[in-house]
């Protein structure tokens, strides 16, 4: 679905509060853009506390952003988002330290969609 240009005041609202698809990229936010198949970048560095981040559907099918720990255990996780849309991603309080992100869609992860984020 494109509401991308459609929707774009009325979902910023809701992107703000952490629904929504579509939406302009927020300030301070950090872009991570979702291809077939890899994430640009693969390689974030943010500080620790709240991070928002502003994924984007680049490619031609659903993709997803799931953050986990070193451990494995998912810290948060975006929506499916379709081709050209976008979400906001908010994690309200990120502990210092070192994470993994990936598309957890069937085959995704292994095919590429997966990156490295250190929170200092
Ligand atoms: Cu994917």
């Amino acid at each position: 679905m494109r509401r991308l240009a459609a929707g774009l005041f009325a979902v910023a609202v809701l992107a703000a509060c952490g629904g929504g698809g579509g939406s302009a990229q927020p300030a301070g936010s950090i872009k991570v853009t979702m291809t077939e198949w890899a994430f640009s970048p693969s390689s974030l560095s943010v500080p620790s506390g709240k991070v928002v981040f502003y994924v984007v559907n680049g490619g031609t099918i659903s993709h997803d952003l799931v953050i986990r720990d070193a451990s494995g255990t998912t810290v948060a996780r975006s929506e499916l988002v379709s081709a050209g849309d976008s979400f906001v991603l908010t994690v309200p309080s990120l502990a210092a330290g070192k994470y993994t992100f990936i598309c957890d869609q069937p085959g995704h992860e292994a095919n590429g969609m997966h990156g490295d984020l250190t929170a200092t």
